[in-house]
């Protein structure tokens, strides 16, 4: 039976229009998009949520530089980044701008009313303020820094301004209980203790609006003061889904996603969605998000990467990949390689090549395509007509028969795609194919084919081997849905969108391949040179 359609949501952060798109841009969305997909094919009903932010001093800036409006500046970006989503394969349901009359109406609606509550105020603040972050820092975090910006390096400097406030420091309690309550709120664990750890040190007041600019959105009722660019961007979450008018027609269609199960983000903005945000969502009264999941960063050959560097993975670059190995193959290794724990990965081509040999040339492709020959030449390309399910597997599997590894297996993929272990997802479903190599060196039905006496145990053999392949080419669709779409045709099966009604656990049950279905040789992943480096 097909689960029920539960209404479940994801966001990336929103992209700041004065950088062009690149790897950490299309890390966090595609890690998003396996998630949405996988919920989709489970049968759930999914909001995916990404977009671009496009307020702030730096906007204004660099369309000073180059001469032209911040609003032409962030049309030309935000329509960047549009295409890089459609250039991924990106299956994100809305893409909202922070310049949209529906986001700026709402951001001012929520501002009321946390002027109403008493939750915003005006005041005056002199702090350790980090220029290029756009980010004032606690007194002791600054000396912990040294004085100088984590991210850019810069001196930190002193700051006072005349400003809106929103009262944190009023939500430090509530918010360590909220966390206490709640240890699964920010992962992975090591980033849920840092968070813990500095909550421990007390909680300033953070400003929400700023005078040094212009271009965002006018403080309700003193349109001098300008709504800072975090404070905006945080509400975009709340705004794409009509929260600031519950009884409005997008809240009724799309109120059901809230709270959503996971805002996805870069580490190094936890500390504005795993405490501003949950405290600004605290005085509205607003459900708080399930998880705050913050992935650790690409680095680049040891080195962080900087336009200073050079050392960014550009656009350029990964859709040179792309042509190489293909945007599955790119996909494979963002989500099994990728920084999606507490520590930094290094991008490396050497490291890409070897994977996508190794697992999907060597393993995925292999398999998929010796099952495919060998039917083809022993059974005319016709599924065998064979019992298969009671087919007793290797010891080394650790399962009875292969159904039951299988229907274990495939729960086991589904939860853990769910829980947002998507390299652990990975392997699980891969494990699969490994099973049925595991099958084929051990009967070698190569040579048993030898004699035709053989030929009912080749047709078992090889059963279990196109039913393995299928339902691994099943449960991989989330990460590489064009690569097994193509193998599930191969292998006469159905598409991604008849799954998205029966659920993966019907589309993954053993013995859906009926004999006779006619099952054509493929290879989804060729062998290709190794990079000069
Ligand atoms: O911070 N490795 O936008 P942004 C992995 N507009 N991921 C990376 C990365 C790297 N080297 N570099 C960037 C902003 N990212 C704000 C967010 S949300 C309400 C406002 C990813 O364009 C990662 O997800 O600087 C990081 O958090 C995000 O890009 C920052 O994008």
């Amino acid at each position: 039976m097909p689960q029920a359609r539960t209404p479940v949501s994801i966001t990336t952060p929103i992209y700041y229009v004065n950088d062009r798109p690149h790897i950490g841009h299309a890390y966090t969305t595609t890690l998003c998009d396996v998630w949405a997909r996988a919920q989709r094919l489970d049968g759930r009903d999914v909001f995916f949520l990404t977009g671009t932010d496009e307020h702030g001093a730096k906007v204004e800036k660099s369309a000073r530089e180059r001469g032209i409006t911040p609003q032409a500046l962030a049309d030309e970006n935000s329509e960047e980044f549009r295409k890089v989503m459609a250039l991924f394969g990106l299956s994100n349901d809305d893409f909202i701008r922070t310049t949209e009359a529906r986001h700026e109406s709402q951001v001012k609606l929520f501002v009321q009313r946390l002027l109403v509550s008493g939750d915003i105020y005006l005041g005056e603040f002199e702090g350790w303020y980090d220029e290029g972050q756009e980010e004032y820092v606690t007194d002791t975090r600054a000396k912990e820094l040294d004085y100088k910006s984590p991210i850019s390096g810069k001196p930190l400097v002193r700051a006072k301004e005349h400003n809106y406030y929103f009262k944190l420091s009023a939500y430090a309690s509530k918010l360590e209980a909220f966390f206490d309550a709640h240890p699964e709120f920010v992962r992975p664990l090591g980033r849920f203790n840092e968070v813990r750890g500095r909550l421990r040190e007390g909680l300033q007041d953070v400003p929400v609006t700023r005078t040094n600019f212009s271009w965002g959105i006018g403080m309700p009722g003193a349109p001098e003061h300008v709504i800072y660019v975090w404070i905006d961007a945080l509400f975009n979450y709340a705004t794409a889904l009509g929260l600031a008018e519950p009884s409005g027609a997008v809240a009724r269609a799309r109120g059901k996603y809230w709270p959503p199960e996971y805002h996805v983000i870069g580490k190094e903005i936890l500390w504005f969605h795993a405490v501003v945000w949950p405290a600004m969502l605290m005085a509205l009264e607003i459900p708080m998000p399930k998880c705050v999941y913050a992935h650790s960063f690409w680095i680049s050959n040891g080195q962080k990467m900087s336009k200073s560097l050079g050392n960014f993975i550009d656009l350029p670059t990964i859709e040179a990949y792309f042509a190489k190995y293909g945007l599955d193959a790119w996909r494979w290794y963002m989500t099994t390689q990728g920084p999606i724990g507490t520590q930094d990965a290094d991008f490396s081509p050497k490291h890409f090549h070897e994977i996508y040999t190794a697992q999907l040339v060597n393993t995925f492709a292999n398999c998929a395509s010796r099952t495919s020959s060998m039917i083809e030449k022993y059974f005319a390309g016709a599924m065998p007509d064979a019992e298969t399910a009671s087919m007793p597997i290797s010891a080394a599997v650790g399962a009875s028969t292969w159904s039951a590894f299988t229907e274990a297996t495939a729960a086991d993929v589904q939860k853990r795609y769910a829980n947002f272990e998507l390299a652990e997802a990975a392997d699980a479903a891969l494990s699969v194919i490994r099973a049925v190599d595991l099958l084929i060196n051990e009967t070698q039905p190569f040579k048993l084919a030898k004699d035709p006496a053989n030929l009912p145990q080749v047709a078992r053999i090889l059963g279990v081997c196109a039913e393995g392949v299928r339902i691994a080419a099943v449960l991989l669709l989330p990460i590489m849905p064009t690569k097994c779409s193509e193998v599930l045709a191969a292998y006469g099966s159905p598409m991604e969108s008849e799954m998205a009604t029966g659920g993966v656990a019907e589309a993954a049950r053993w013995g859906r391949l009926a004999a006779g279905t006619r099952i054509s040789k493929c290879a989804p992943f060729m062998r290709v040179d190794a990079p000069a480096v």
